[in-house]
């Protein structure tokens, strides 16, 4: 269950890399329609390798790219015919989404496209319904030409880039026409698309840089987040996030059965930055010693703490918030399992069962004043402090009610 695809990677790419600042520079600093299009005739990415990217994705165990074909700036990272804004105008003029899509194709990763509904370049892209609006004088608001336009670039990105897997609107147009995502879908069937588009929740959620309460998400969901606190796109000064905060976030959204979108920002010359691929390299070693024990279904440990998934009689107990010693009791569990294992790093980790006194102290009847609860202990809590830990669990079969 859950998305087809687990875990890929968000690309936010386009001219804005060359502030080296934001992917909404152009908002941040007030430039003006006319001075912004000048960073067109710099952009000149000629360390661009998709092969190298998708290398790096695959190594981390992703097994899809969403690529920003069009941020909120208007600027087309794809070869279009309905605006001259566009990376073929370029000293580059090579359209780097057919290069992406052959590269993806090539190993064997699917493909995602994201498209902006603000559109800060288009005489028509204006609307007073929602937000991320960066109006000229001059500009028209227009919502039928605007649907034209997006319609028309729909079409060349769904014909000419081979099978696409999902469509990440972003940006919600606050105005309802469903005839959208029917263009979209009889463009490719089978594609997925997001809840951000026209008014229609479409085919998943897409929580943004957050882990939602619950134990499993009740519609299809794709969470995302980059690789820093400041920007999606290329920052100088990017506050990267800790190897401790990435992996409890992907695990907590894993453990709910929402996959997982991690961005990066490639810089102007194409190449992603090396301390971003660091961390893709790092998050993704987890990832992949950890990733078993995820599309399992939820387990509820009595401490609400711990993350816990079970898939028959194994259960995978998650430790996203750290330990504060070196040993967890695990109830209601208060058998002997078969063995323990630490997944980050497979070794087998010592465990008894211990008699405990109930939280309920003295006054409780007296068959719930000492419990029998697995102990786990000897923990490498502090190796491990700034990674989740995951421990697999094997019980005898009906040993316990999981
Ligand atoms: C949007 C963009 O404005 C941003 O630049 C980036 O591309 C990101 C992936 O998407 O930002 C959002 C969109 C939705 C929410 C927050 C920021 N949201 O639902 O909270």
């Amino acid at each position: 269950m859950g998305m087809p695809h687990k875990f890929g990677m968000f690309v936010h790419w386009g001219i804005y890399s060359l502030t080296g600042y934001h992917e909404q520079a152009r908002w941040r600093f007030f430039t003006p329609r006319a001075e912004y299009r000048k960073l067109m005739n710099e952009f000149n990415p000629v360390k661009f390798d998709p092969d190298e990217w998708v290398r790096l994705a695959k190594d981390a165990g992703m097994e899809y790219i969403c690529f920003t074909t069009k941020h909120h700036d208007g600027f087309c990272m794809f070869d279009t015919k309905y605006t001259d804004f566009n990376i073929m105008n370029t000293p580059y003029h090579r359209d780097v989404l057919k290069e992406l899509s052959e590269a993806c194709a090539r190993g064997g990763l699917a493909l995602s496209l994201y498209y902006s509904n603000p559109d800060w370049d288009y005489k028509y892209g204006f609307n007073s319904h929602s937000s991320h609006q960066m109006p000229e004088k001059g500009d028209v608001e227009d919502i039928e030409k605007l649907k034209e336009f997006q319609k028309n670039q729909i079409r060349e990105l769904l014909t000419n880039y081979g099978k696409i897997y999902t469509f990440f609107w972003d940006i919600p147009m606050n105005i309802y026409d469903p005839s959208m995502n029917e263009f979209i879908r009889s463009l490719q069937p089978g594609i997925l698309i997001d809840d951000r588009g026209w008014g229609d929740k479409g085919d998943f959620s897409t929580p943004e840089r957050c882990v939602p309460d619950g134990h499993k998400f009740e519609r299809l969901t794709e969470a995302c987040q980059s690789v820093g606190e400041q920007s999606w796109g290329y920052c100088a000064d990017e506050d990267y996030f800790t190897n401790r905060y990435l992996t409890a976030s992907i695990d907590r959204i894993r453990a709910m059965d929402g996959s997982y979108l991690l961005n990066v920002g490639p810089m102007p010359d194409g190449r992603i930055p090396e301390r971003s691929a660091e961390i893709v390299r790092r998050v993704g070693k987890w990832y992949n010693s950890v990733k078993e024990a995820f599309d399992t279904e939820p387990y509820l440990l009595e401490n609400r703490s711990l993350v816990c998934t079970k898939r028959g009689s194994t259960l995978y107990v998650h430790i996203p918030d750290g330990l504060n010693s070196r040993g967890l009791t695990l109830k209601p569990i208060d058998v002997l399992p078969k063995s323990v294992t630490l997944l980050n790093d497979g070794r087998k980790l010592k465990y008894a069962i211990t008699t405990r006194p109930e939280d309920k102290g003295w006054s409780a009847p007296d068959n719930i004043l000492r419990r029998q609860t697995l102990h786990i202990f000897d923990m490498p809590a502090d190796e491990f402090a700034d990674e989740t830990m995951v421990l697999r669990i094997k019980l005898d079969e009906g040993k316990i009610e999981v």
